[in-house]
C-alpha cells in the first residue's frame, strides 16, 4: 500500500490555536456599534451622510472602516454628492469613527455573543493558544476585550493581528498566514473562527478549518468549505442550532466538539 501521503489525503494535525475574527464572531458590533460609530463621525464632520442598518449591510461587502467609506462614496453617490476633499479627509474621519466607537465601547453597550467567553476560558484551561485576525482597528479590539473580558484578557492573546498590519484586508488570507506565521504554526493546527463570506474566504485561503456563526447579517452568505455552520455558539443552558455540518449530538460549541470538527476535515 502507498502511505505517502499526497496534498489530497486528510491528515490530521494536533489542534493548537484558535483565531478568533473579531466583528460579527465574538460580538454582533456591526449595526449597533460600527455603524453607529460611522455616522456620529460623519455628523460630527457635517458630511451629511446617513447610513442606516439596511444599506450598512451591503456596504459590509468591504471591510475595513476606511475603504468602506471609499466604497460608499466611489458606488453609492453621485460625485456631486462627495465632498471634494473627502479622499484626503477619510483617514480623519475614520479616526473620529474609532474615537466614537471605543467610546460606545467602554459604556458596555455591546456584549460578547452567546458562548464567546466560556470557550475561549475553557480553551485557555486546557491550554490552547489563541489569537484575533481582524479587519477592524487594534484599538477597537483592544477597547471590546477590555470592556467585556476585562483589561487582562489582551494578553491571553498571544497575537493580535488587526487593521492595517496587512495591506490587504480580508477577504485576502493575508491577515491570518500574519497570525500564523507569528505564531510560528502550520494553517493545519488551528481552527479560525469567522462570520461572514468575507472572513471564510480569507480563512481557506490561508487553508484554515473554520467555524462559522452567523449573524442578521451574514445568515445568507456562501460558507462552501466551512467545518460547521452554527447560528451561535451556545450555552448549556442555550442551545445552538446547526445551519450545516454535524454537531454529533452537541448542543453547545466546547473545546471537545472544536476538536472533533477540526480532526473530521484537518488537511495538511
Ligand atoms: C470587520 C470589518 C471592519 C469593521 C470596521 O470585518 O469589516 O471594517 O466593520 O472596522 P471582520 P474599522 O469581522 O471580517 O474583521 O472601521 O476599524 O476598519
Ligand atoms: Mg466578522
Amino acid at each position: 500500500m502507498n502511505t505517502r501521503t499526497t496534498d489530497t489525503q486528510l491528515k490530521t494535525a494536533e489542534l493548537k490555536a484558535f483565531i478568533f475574527d473579531v466583528d460579527g464572531t465574538l460580538s454582533n458590533t456591526e449595526r449597533d456599534g460600527h455603524r453607529v460609530a460611522f455616522n456620529q463621525a460623519f455628523d460630527e464632520y457635517g458630511i451629511g451622510w446617513h447610513w442606516s442598518v439596511e444599506t450598512y449591510g451591503e456596504l459590509l461587502e468591504v471591510t475595513g472602516g476606511k475603504e468602506r467609506m471609499k466604497f460608499y462614496a466611489e458606488k453609492f453617490l453621485d460625485k456631486s454628492e462627495v465632498p471634494e476633499d473627502l479622499m484626503e479627509k477619510i483617514p480623519e474621519l475614520h479616526a473620529a469613527k474609532t474615537r466614537h466607537y471605543t467610546e460606545l465601547l467602554s459604556t458596555g453597550a455591546i456584549p460578547l455573543r452567546p458562548g464567546v467567553e466560556r470557550l475561549i476560558n475553557e480553551a485557555r484551561q486546557r491550554g490552547f493558544r489563541l489569537a484575533i485576525a481582524t479587519t477592524t482597528t487594534p484599538e477597537n479590539v483592544t477597547a471590546l476585550l477590555t470592556h467585556t473580558l476585562g483589561p487582562e484578557s489582551i494578553d491571553w492573546f498571544e497575537v493580535i493581528a488587526a487593521g492595517d498590519i496587512v495591506p490587504a484586508k480580508k477577504p485576502a488570507p493575508d491577515i491570518y498566514d500574519y497570525a500564523l506565521k507569528e505564531m510560528n504554526l502550520s494553517a493545519a493546527e488551528c481552527i479560525a473562527f469567522e462570520d461572514s463570506a468575507n472572513g471564510i474566504k480569507s480563512t481557506k485561503g490561508a487553508n484554515l478549518n473554520t467555524i462559522i456563526t452567523i449573524n442578521d447579517y451574514t445568515s445568507d452568505h456562501d460558507f462552501t468549505g466551512a467545518s460547521i455552520v452554527l447560528d451561535q455558539m451556545g450555552e448549556p443552558d442555550q442551545s445552538f442550532s446547526v445551519i450545516s455540518g454535524d454537531a454529533d449530538d452537541a448542543s453547545y460549541l466546547d473545546c471537545d466538539l472544536v476538536l472533533k470538527l477540526h480532526q473530521q476535515t484537518a488537511t495538511i
